[in-house]
């Protein structure tokens, strides 16, 4: 038998990905090991941990806890500092696209944080993190705030080169996706990386009778199998009120090849690992190839191009 050569690359908007499968920011993508081992991995691009302009210690401990459908994180942005980023990328040599994750706490910090990303030939795209559920220190994120947003993102391509991409929150209502997808139409954005966790969920431990993460009261972000419904509906819908050319980067509940497969066909272009990532480690990226190369074959589809965006209504 002969085996059609299934390609499962991706082009974001002229950024080309081996493989369409890469890490979520946040999980395993904050230290030098970590980047590395990522670097040297199948992963079909790298995305560095949320950064700001100073290093953060982040929330107390512990702000992690998951089960078997999901889990729960109320990290509170730690990481290296923006200069850690570019250092080591500047030391590495880079194999694969590179999209350095910035999340200031003012617009003025990210803007600050897209410049300096701009002058570093090692970074491929910034996707601009709009989405961080658990800060302390400010109340709602702009990816909520509909009034903001359009004039900060207009600041930003006054000055800014690099292809650039916008991580959201989930949406609930169809009003809200249709507003921000008619913001973003507006400028050249690359692509939208859609979803973040699910804000503000609790996961309780029945035996002790308690939350399971220390800030916040225990209330964080949630993120794997259990929010792959909402993750589709956001991607479904931004690709119908998104113009044509901004890619969407699937993320949100991926265990399995299926998983992938279903985001593409709700129209990503390519799709992140985050809780599934950084329950199984590294290998997790190959483990994926061969899962959604293997549905592709028994589908008899050869390209994600073939059915990406195509999902089917109900006549
Ligand atoms: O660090 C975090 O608490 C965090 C971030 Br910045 C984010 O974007 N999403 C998330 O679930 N946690």
């Amino acid at each position: 038998m002969i085996m059609k050569k299934i390609d499962i690359s991706s082009n974001i908007n002229g950024i080309k990905l081996p493989l369409c499968i890469m890490n979520a920011s946040g999980v395993l993508c904050s230290t030098d090991k970590e980047l590395s081992n990522l670097l040297h991995s199948f992963s079909g691009g790298v995305v560095t941990k949320s950064c700001t302009y100073k290093p953060r210690k982040g929330n107390v401990l512990p702000r992690y806890f998951e089960w078997s459908r999901g889990s729960i994180n109320s990290m509170g942005l730690p990481n290296f500092g923006i200069n850690f980023y570019l250092n080591f990328l500047e030391r590495k040599k880079i194999n694969k696209p590179i999209f350095l994750s910035i999340s200031g706490l003012s617009a003025k910090e990210n803007y600050f944080l897209i410049q300096k990303a701009n002058e570093s030939s090692k970074v491929t795209a910034i996707e601009l993190n709009l989405s961080c559920p658990n800060l302390l220190e400010k109340e709602d994120m702009l990816g909520y705030d509909f009034d903001k947003v359009s004039n900060f993102i207009e600041n930003i391509f006054k000055f800014n080169n690099k292809p650039l991409g916008i991580k959201l929150p989930p949406y609930f209502q169809d009003a809200h996706i249709k507003n921000i997808a008619l913001i973003l139409n507006q400028f050249p954005i690359f692509f939208i990386t859609c979803i973040n966790s699910l804000p503000n969920g609790l996961f309780i431990d029945v035996n002790k009778e308690s939350v399971v993460i220390r800030p916040k009261k225990g209330f964080g972000g949630i993120g794997g199998s259990i929010i792959k419904p909402f993750a589709l509906a956001n991607i479904h819908k931004f690709y119908t009120y998104l113009r044509k050319d901004i890619s969407i980067i699937g993320c949100g509940g991926i265990s399995s090849g299926k998983d992938i497969f279903e985001h593409i066909l709700c129209g990503a272009s390519a799709v992140q690992i985050g809780t599934q990532f950084m329950k199984e480690g590294i290998s997790v990226f190959e483990r994926l190839k061969k899962e959604l190369t293997l549905f592709l074959e028994k589908k008899n589809y050869s390209s994600i191009n073939s059915f990406k965006g195509k999902l089917k209504n109900i006549q």
